[in-house]
């Protein structure tokens, strides 16, 4: 397989994390996001993913694979446990561990990520503290609900192996790190997130793991 990657990108860094945990190899194709106007942009790779984002999947079929929670539940489908199970067994806590990943992935990232940091900058004028407010003030939401509804006794946001919940938390508290959020509301979360960070596929997958690493 082939994953189209950006080590900082938070949507990528969540398929790693499922790779890792799958044990599955996959080669990087790194797309920078800024340099020469941004990678995502070129005709090459609009010839993979014509929406421009990242991640993309190669599959060893040779299908091409968008959208990290549709990639991430393909894996789930193709390497089902005993191998980790990214979603548990029953279905309530399937269902918690979507809605907990959908808080990230369809209501923090989506109003976070780069274009809309630039078009704040750009249409808009905003300045860096304007736009960083913005960011901070998005996560800041999503993070309180979390908070309060990952399980209070478990080590991860729900049961007791990291799930799709865990696999988008972390990344969204990379770059809630990276923007300057406080973390100290959320002290589950951040528990939460040093556990998965000890776990070897969690820092496989890490940012500053990457071949295209700065
Ligand atoms: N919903 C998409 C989000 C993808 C996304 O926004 N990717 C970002 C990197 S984290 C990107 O490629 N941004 C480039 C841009 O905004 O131009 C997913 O989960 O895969």
């Amino acid at each position: 397989m082939r994953l189209y990657t950006y080590f900082r990108s938070s949507a990528a860094y969540r398929v790693r994390i499922g790779l890792a945990l799958k044990g599955l190899d996959y080669e990087s194709v790194p797309v920078h996001l800024v340099r020469d106007g941004g990678g995502q942009f070129k005709p090459d790779f609009l010839a993979v993913n014509p929406q421009g984002l990242l991640p993309a999947l190669l599959t060893d079929e040779g299908a091409v694979l968008t959208q990290s929670l549709a990639i991430l539940e393909y894996l789930e489908e193709i390497c089902p446990p005993p191998a980790a199970a990214l979603l548990p067994a029953d279905p309530l806590s399937r269902a918690r561990v979507r809605a907990l990943a959908q808080i990230v992935a369809c209501d923090i990232h989506p109003i976070n990520n780069q274009s809309v940091g630039k078009y704040l900058r750009g249409e808009l004028g905003a300045d860096e503290a304007a736009v960083g407010a913005w960011m901070r003030h998005w996560m800041a939401r999503g993070f309180t609900a979390m908070e309060k509804l990952v399980d209070s006794q478990s080590d991860y946001c729900v049961g007791s192996h990291p799930t799709l919940a865990d696999i988008c938390l972390v990344p969204q508290m990379f770059n809630a790190r990276r923007f300057g959020l406080d973390l100290a509301p959320f002290p589950r979360l951040v528990a939460i997130d040093e556990t998965c960070q000890a776990l070897p596929a969690f820092q496989a997958a890490a940012p500053a793991s990457q071949p295209d690493a700065e």
